[in-house]
C-alpha cells in the first residue's frame, strides 16, 4: 500500500483530487471521516486548499485517511437554523475579491460584505477591480472617495490590455489566494493572462452581462509557478454575516475603527444614537456617504436576522 500527503485541488460529488508532488490522485474520503463531529457541521467535510493524508489500494483507489489541522476556512452559511455550512476553501493566505468597473456593474456594497466576512475569519482581503480599459476618470476617483481611510488594498487592472497586471503578479505570487467575485468580472481572463499556459475556460466576448450563467463552473485549485496558488470560484452571489453580532459590524470599517468610542452612546451602532460621532463625520463628508449606507445595509440585514431567530 502506498502512502502519501497531497492537497485537495478539486472537489466532484463524493470524489476529491489530490495533488502530492507532480501526480493528481482522485480519491474518495474514509467513511469515519464523515462521522467525525468537528466536522459535521458541513455539508461536506473536505475542501479545495485541505493538506490529507491518503493512501493508494491494492485496486489502485485512493482513499483519504486524515484532514491536517486548517489554518483557516472560508465558508458559507445559508440562512436558516438547520442548514450547514459550506467551505469554499480552506488554508488561504488571501482573499481577492474581484470586480469589474462595468459589465457587470462594480458593486461595493458585495466588497464590503466580503471584507468583513474575511476578516471575522482572520483572513486578509485584497480587492482587484478589473476593466479599467473601460473605465472613466469619474469612476476611478469615485472608488477612492469611497474607500479613504479604509485602509483596504485596491489593485486596478485590465485582463484586456495588461495594465496594472505586473503590480498585481507580486500581490499574488509565492501566496495562496481565493479569487472570488460575480460572474463575468473576469476572474478566469485575470489568470489566463498572467499564466497563459493554463487555458482555463473563459466567457465568449457576446456574452453581454455575465448574470445567471457561470463559466466556472467549480470550485479549483490551480498551481503555477513560484509556490503561487490560486483558487478560482464560480462568481459567488451570496454568503451570510450572520455570525456577526449588530454592534461588532462598525468595528470592522477601518474608517469608523477608534472613533466609536467618542459616540455618546455605547455600544453605538451608528444609526439611531444621538450624538454619534460617525454619523457627525459623514455629515462633514470625511466618510463617504455610500459606504456609510454599505455599513447601514449590512447592520440591518445583520439585525433582521438576529430578531427573527430569537422572535
Ligand atoms: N473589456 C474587458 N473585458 C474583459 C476583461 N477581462 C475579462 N473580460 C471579458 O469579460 C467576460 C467574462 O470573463 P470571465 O473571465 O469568464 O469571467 P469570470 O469572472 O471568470 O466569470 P465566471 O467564471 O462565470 O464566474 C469575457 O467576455 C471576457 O472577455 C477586461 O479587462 N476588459
Ligand atoms: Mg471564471
Ligand atoms: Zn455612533
Amino acid at each position: 500500500m502506498v502512502s502519501g500527503k497531497g492537497v485537495v485541488i478539486k472537489v466532484f460529488g463524493l470524489y476529491y483530487a489530490v495533488k502530492s508532488g507532480n501526480d493528481i490522485v482522485n480519491c474518495f474520503l474514509r467513511g469515519k471521516m464523515r462521522q467525525r463531529g468537528d466536522l459535521h457541521k458541513y455539508s461536506d467535510p473536505i475542501a479545495v486548499g485541505d493538506d490529507v493524508l491518503f493512501e493508494i489500494q491494492d485496486d489502485g483507489a485512493g482513499v483519504i485517511e486524515e484532514i491536517l489541522p486548517r489554518k483557516n476556512v472560508f465558508s458559507r452559511k445559508e440562512k436558516g437554523r438547520n442548514k450547514r455550512e459550506d467551505i469554499i476553501a480552506c488554508n488561504l493566505d488571501q482573499i481577492i475579491v474581484v470586480q469589474s468597473f462595468a459589465s457587470p456593474k462594480l458593486n461595493l456594497r458585495f466588497v464590503d460584505r466580503l471584507y468583513v466576512r474575511g476578516c471575522k475569519g482572520d483572513i486578509p482581503i485584497v480587492v482587484c477591480i478589473n476593466k479599467i480599459d473601460i473605465a472613466d476618470d469619474e469612476i476611478i476617483r469615485y472608488i477612492k472617495e469611497y474607500y479613504k481611510n479604509a485602509r483596504i488594498r485596491i489593485s486596478m487592472v485590465s485582463a484586456l490590455t495588461g495594465e496594472g497586471i505586473d503590480e498585481f503578479r507580486k500581490i499574488i505570487e509565492k501566496r495562496v489566494s481565493l479569487f472570488v467575485g460575480n460572474s463575468g468580472v473576469g476572474k478566469t481572463s485575470l489568470l489566463n493572462y498572467m499564466y497563459p499556459h493554463l487555458q482555463l475556460r473563459v466567457a465568449e466576448i457576446s456574452r453581454s452581462t455575465g448574470k445567471g450563467r457561470h463559466t466556472t463552473t467549480n470550485v479549483e485549485m490551480i498551481m503555477s509557478e513560484k509556490k503561487t496558488c490560486i483558487i478560482d470560484t464560480p462568481g459567488l452571489r451570496e454568503f451570510g454575516l450572520m455570525d456577526i453580532e449588530p454592534a461588532a459590524v462598525g468595528n470592522y470599517f477601518y474608517e469608523f475603527g477608534k472613533l466609536g468610542a467618542l459616540c455618546s452612546f455605547q455600544p453605538c451602532t451608528h444609526d439611531h444614537e444621538p450624538h454619534c460621532e460617525i454619523k457627525r463625520r459623514v455629515d462633514a463628508g470625511r466618510i463617504h456617504e455610500d459606504r456609510y449606507v454599505s455599513y447601514l445595509n449590512m447592520l440591518y440585514s445583520i439585525r433582521d436576522y438576529h430578531e427573527n431567530l430569537y422572535a
